[in-house]
């Protein structure tokens, strides 16, 4: 056995040893052992919340929340990929959004179509009409985010949004501002954590699901799978089973089975039982289409929009290659937050994002050497590497 399978070894160990003494705000406020919803977790905070319903231009019904404050601009938060506006509220009052909030921010949360709490349309039917799932991280930018910002600004008066992105939710923004350019003046900054445009450096084993990704495609378009890691999908059920089985169970099987080895590895940050109760929250639904998009990008190197290959892409697109998103239009003052361990969003397709971005103010991989794609919304100490740079942001507006 190598030293550094020795030192992981070690780890696990230690960490499993830490659960009986390490209680985090999550698992004491869930005692029901299962997921409570975003209204009962805000409720449980002492932070009651609101729920609106947004319809998209082309007929998706959003279901985004509120924790009302009185400073202005108001904060949305858009949440990453196979996750829903509850996975900012795990780490309770020690949460990005509660300090906004204490602090009297007007705090705001999408959620994207498809996902557990947008899974509704005026009249397709997610459940038999294949129509539903046409959609990937350009419509999310294109319908959900544009109609999500214009209910806030029309719900407030207020002329502008503050923006906070993790990882997908940072990509949206990106998309939006660039294919509608006028949605610039809606938002006065863009805090980018975990940014993700390019996908040039991701390595195995996720490098293999993107190269894989048409032969994966087809297979799952055969099998009629257009819904990808929905809540209810036997797949996510059986892993939400083994992955809330107990945190040993959990942090072996699935920390380290596949989360760490996809999105970077920092155990310190996240510790097995709230890693184990993380699990009720991921995966929570998104389309295949989303995920294959991705795949295309990773792939190519292109940050454009979906190839549906030659033939379709001429009737859609009129170019037989997909369009690239024009970064010049993207005018929002941006803050990009990156982390040195992250897997998914690295440093280094970070910093080909900013040279394309015409108005990064700062740029920062943060100080925690370990930090990783979930540290940003799931960190047991984010207060001490993140939030001060945040806040700092949001001061020098
Ligand atoms: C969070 O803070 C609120 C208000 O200060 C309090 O009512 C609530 O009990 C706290 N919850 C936890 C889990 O610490
Ligand atoms: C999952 O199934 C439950 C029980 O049938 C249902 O109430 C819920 O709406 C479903 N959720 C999603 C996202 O499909
Ligand atoms: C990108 O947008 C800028 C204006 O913001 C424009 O000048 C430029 O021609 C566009 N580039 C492409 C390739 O369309
Ligand atoms: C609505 C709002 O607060 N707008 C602010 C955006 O930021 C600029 C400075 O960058 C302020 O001047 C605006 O008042």
């Amino acid at each position: 056995m190598s030293v550094t399978k020795l030192y992981r070894v070690a780890v696990i160990l230690m960490q499993i040893a830490s659960v009986f003494t390490d209680q985090s705000v999550i698992s004491a406020i869930n005692k029901k052992g299962d997921r409570l919803t975003f209204l009962k977790l805000a409720e449980l905070l002492g932070r009651p919340a609101e729920q609106y319903d947004v319809i998209t231009e082309d007929g998706y019904i959003l279901g985004i929340f509120r924790i009302p404050g009185v400073l202005q601009p108001p904060t949305l938060l858009v949440h990453g990929v196979e996750l829903a506006a509850d996975s900012w509220l795990l780490r309770g009052n020690k949460s990005l959004p509660i300090m906004l909030a204490n602090l009297g921010h007007d705090v705001w949360f999408a959620n994207v179509r498809g996902n557990i709490y947008s899974r509704r349309h005026i009249h397709l039917n997610p459940d038999v009409d294949k129509d539903f799932w046409e959609f990937s991280f350009h419509e999310h930018g294109y319908y959900d985010l544009a109609a999500i910002i214009d209910r806030i600004l029309d719900e407030t008066k207020a002329s502008q949004i503050n923006a906070i992105g993790h990882s997908q939710g940072t990509t949206m923004f990106t998309v939006l501002t660039a294919t509608r350019p006028e949605y610039n003046d809606k938002i006065n900054l863009s805090i980018y954590l975990a940014p993700i445009a390019y996908l040039n450096k991701v390595r195995a084993p996720l490098l293999n699901c993107i190269m894989l990704s048409p032969e994966l495609n087809m297979i799952m378009e055969k099998m009629g799978m257009n819904e990808f890691f929905g809540y209810n999908q036997t797949f996510s059920v059986a892993l939400r089973r083994i992955c809330t089985l107990s945190p040993q169970v959990s942090y072996l099987a699935c920390a380290y089975g596949y989360a760490f080895p996809i999105v970077g590895y920092d155990p310190e940050e996240l510790e097995p039982e709230f890693y184990r109760i993380s699990n009720y929250y991921f995966p929570v639904g998104s389309s295949r289409k989303n995920l294959i998009h991705f795949g295309q990008v990773g792939r190519t190197g292109r940050f454009g929009q979906y190839d549906h290959g030659a033939v379709k892409n001429l009737a859609i697109y009129k170019s037989l290659t997909p369009p690239l998103y024009n970064l010049t239009n993207v005018r929002i003052p941006i803050v990009l937050l990156v982390g040195r361990r992250d897997k998914l969003a690295t440093v280094t397709d970070a910093e080909t994002l900013r040279q394309q971005l015409p108005n990064v103010k700062i740029h920062k991989v943060l100080p925690r050497e370990k930090a990783n794609h979930l540290d940003f919304i799931w960190g047991r100490s984010m207060e001490e590497y993140l939030f001060p740079y945040i806040l700092s942001a949001f001061d020098q507006q």
